[in-house]
């Protein structure tokens, strides 16, 4: 598909904002939806809305099989080896609370060591700050490179026999660093430590195999890829999520239920008490149908492309600082001297392109770059290099405008 083709299937890009083609370059945030997820949404209300895993009638029928055909989808697009490894979630938010509290809550105790990076989301730290409290296990962070990367040395002196739980992000959301995934599992995994993967900057954009990155766990959410919101998963080790206990109780997940006593489905939907995410399942089925049609390999490529081309552009805006490693994953966060970068997200909407500004939710990383917030463009499927030529454009106009004064 090239890129005049992709753009086409995204009816969303093809509209003015404040008077100028809308340039969308915050899809680290939220990806846009291609057509076929948003039909496929409109064709399940519209025609086979029914609750799932209960009753014999036709759409009830119909709703279970798609649901479970989306579950399907999942476990091939990350080479899982069984369905019972595939728990929807309602992103990555929940998947790594529920590695936590479920995982966490049962294997950790005092002197236990939870490893973590310093560029991680809020999402893959506070759920280990709130166990690490309540088990009295410690929390420890690798330290980062000077260019925001991670010497695998630094992961080998912070991972310990008394390292229990190792959690990494496969991308980060803020440097675009590329972190060696499969070298820290074997780290974590020689000090006998589960390693669990926040992939949502990284399912998107590049072919996670669960079973090459030998990985325990993997959090991701639909809507960053090209899926609906509301929808993420979480991959478990069958081994794992067979001795763990649900997080929630209810409906759906339950075998029988006696006055005092109660027993469990089997795997996986043990983990998914209540009515699920029946809309946002099979629109992520549709979601991961499209990223293959296209094939994650074009996408990677092309993505590194237009990080390249943004990297040499914005290098030659003067007063500008680029944060993150030269290599890197689709996104570039940076700052303009003298200039908040709120106020240079400000500019640019007025010019029709979204871009993100704010601590990114990594407050630690923050600390770290000794900053309080930052911009930041990031590219997916759909971007162009026209578009980055406008964003340049932009900061050299939000430069000019704040250097001259209103
Ligand atoms: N982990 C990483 C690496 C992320 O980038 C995000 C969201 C999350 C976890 C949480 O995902 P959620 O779907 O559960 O919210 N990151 C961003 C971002 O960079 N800008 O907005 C959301």
């Amino acid at each position: 598909m090239n890129i005049h083709d992709i753009r086409s299937m995204f009816p969303i890009l093809d509209q003015e904002v404040n008077g100028k083609p809308l340039v969308y370059l915050d899809s680290a945030a939220t990806s846009q939806k291609p057509v076929t997820v948003i039909e496929t949404l409109d064709r399940y209300y519209r025609e086979y809305n029914s609750n799932v895993h209960r009753g014999v009638h036709t759409l009830g029928t119909k709703a279970t099989d798609a649901y479970e055909n989306a579950r399907e989808k999942v476990r091939k697009f990350i080479s899982a080896s069984s369905i019972q490894e595939i728990i929807f979630t309602r992103g990555t938010t929940t998947a790594i609370n529920m590695i936590a509290e479920s995982y966490g809550r049962d294997n950790l105790g005092e002197g236990d060591e939870i490893v973590i990076t310093y560029m991680e989301h809020h999402a893959n730290i506070i759920p280990w700050q709130q166990i690490a409290k309540r088990t009295g296990a410690k929390l420890k962070y690798i330290p980062l490179q000077e260019d925001g990367s991670i010497d695998l040395k630094d992961v080998e002196a912070t991972v310990t026999n008394q390292t229990k739980i190792v959690s990494v992000m496969m991308v980060s959301n803020v440097l675009g660093t590329i972190n060696p995934i499969k070298e820290i599992t074997e780290i974590a995994h020689r000090n006998g430590a589960v390693m669990v993967v926040d992939g949502a900057q990284a399912a998107p954009h590049m072919k996670i195999d669960v079973k090459d990155l030998d990985c325990d766990f993997l959090a991701f959410s639909g809507h960053k890829m090209c899926g609906p919101t509301g929808i993420g998963v979480l991959y478990g080790r069958k081994a794992l999520l067979k001795k763990m206990e649900p997080v929630e109780t209810g409906g759906e997940m339950i075998d029988f239920v006696d006055l005092y006593e109660s027993t469990w489905k089997e795997l996986p939907w043990k983990f998914e008490a209540g009515t699920p995410i029946i809309a946002g399942a099979i629109g992520l089925g549709a979601a991961i149908d499209f990223l293959e049609d296209v094939g994650l390999d074009q996408i990677l490529e092309h993505e590194h492309k237009l990080a390249n081309y943004a990297m040499e552009r914005l290098s030659q805006v003067e007063g500008l600082t680029i944060y993150g490693p030269k290599h890197r994953a689709g996104l570039v966060t940076f700052n303009i001297e003298d200039v908040h970068p709120h106020d240079v997200a400000t500019v640019l909407d007025a010019d029709g392109i979204a871009v993100r500004a704010g601590h990114h939710c990594a407050q630690p990383l923050m600390k770290w770059l000794k900053v309080s917030a930052t911009a930041r463009a990031s590219f997916y499927l759909y971007n162009t290099e026209e578009e980055i030529d406008k964003l340049v454009e932009g900061l050299i106009k939000t430069k000019e405008y704040f250097s001259n004064g209103f």
